[in-house]
């Protein structure tokens, strides 16, 4: 019996099959293969199981092989990861001005994490009721004018006030597995709520929102949508992915960057103050983005001060 792993609590995953919802566990260790995961089972993980005798339940006794994930370092554990979910088509990135208030650089490392894992991503502005004046003006046109023309959707919403939510989504949701991302409390559960009312995610109140570090979704959990294809709701998170990404292959990830790749001096060129650098010259010229170059840089020093 085939299923997809929708939800993990604890030693037990209920699993969607064609008909029903059942309840399974894994038998015995389960040989994993290089990574070192805290779950060996994730959400969206396509697994074979068997019905146990005389009851409802299930074991598990294969997972299909995984056609992507997205991992996270594990927060328990050193030198382990989590994978956050599987098998997923697009990941939409739920961002907001103000509370809380999303960074560029945030955004442009989740866009390396989602380009490395070969995901496509869109983003989300969220919280549009609470953009007024010129300051959210200009910070709106700053994500338009900077993504958009890297190919990243950028879709704006209130998910609390917007009028007929599931018909903005629709078109770019159908037929495809969409996992939720973004900081805690920019309203993840809450636009997967209006996007699906039965899920009936539980989301913060506003004036408990304060209390940082308290995440109100927990586990990931994937819901299907009214029309084929899925969401998947994630907690809240500070940081997106490992980028344990060599110095020469971070501008692979930086489509901006990419199209011009090979095309400088040196074949090692990092793209920082080498001579005959096209990147740079790319930069000067206006072709590339001051605030991603900016975001490149960063990206680059913090990877070799955590080495
Ligand atoms: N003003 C406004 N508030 C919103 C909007 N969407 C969500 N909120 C509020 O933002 C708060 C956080 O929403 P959640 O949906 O719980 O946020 P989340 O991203 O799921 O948070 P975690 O589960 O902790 O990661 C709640 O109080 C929501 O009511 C919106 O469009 N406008
Ligand atoms: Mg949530
Ligand atoms: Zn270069």
């Amino acid at each position: 019996m085939k299923g997809r792993v929708i939800k993990s609590t604890g030693s037990w995953y209920i699993v969607q099959t064609d008909s029903s919802l059942v309840s399974a566990r894994l038998k015995g260790k389960f040989k994993q293969d290089e990574l070192k995961l805290t779950n060996p089972i994730a959400v969206g993980d396509w697994v074979e199981m068997e019905k146990e005798e005389n009851q409802d339940t299930a074991v598990i006794n294969e997972i299909l092989p995984r056609e992507n994930y997205v991992i996270r370092k594990s927060t328990r554990k050193q030198h382990f990861s989590h994978i956050i979910a599987s098998n997923i088509d697009q990941a939409m990135l739920v961002i907001t001005m103000k509370n809380p208030r999303t960074s560029l650089g945030f955004i442009d490392r989740f866009l390396v994490s989602t380009e490395s894992f070969r995901i496509p991503a869109i983003l989300v502005v969220n919280k549009m009721d609470l953009l007024s004046g010129e300051s959210a003006e200009d910070w709106l046109l700053d994500i338009h004018e900077i993504y958009e023309p890297l190919g990243y959707k950028v879709i704006e919403v209130s998910a609390l006030y917007t009028e007929n939510p599931k018909e903005l989504f629709q078109p770019f949701l159908e037929g495809k597995t969409t996992l939720i991302s973004g900081h805690s409390g920019v309203g993840k559960s809450t636009l997967l709520n209006a996007l699906i009312p039965k899920a009936a995610q539980s989301t913060k109140e506003i004036s408990s929102f304060s209390d940082k570090g308290v995440h109100t979704t927990t586990f990931a959990e994937l819901f299907p949508l009214e029309y084929e294809g899925s969401l998947i709701d994630t907690p809240g998170i500070k940081e997106f992915g490992i980028l344990d990404i060599e110095d020469n292959e971070l501008s692979h990830y930086f489509p901006e960057m990419r199209k011009y790749l090979g095309q400088c001096k040196y074949n090692n060129c990092q793209h920082v103050n080498e001579p005959g650098c096209v990147v740079l010259q790319k930069l000067e010229e206006g072709f590339i983005h001051p605030y991603r170059y900016q975001s490149y840089l960063n990206i680059l020093n913090e990877e070799d001060n955590r080495r």
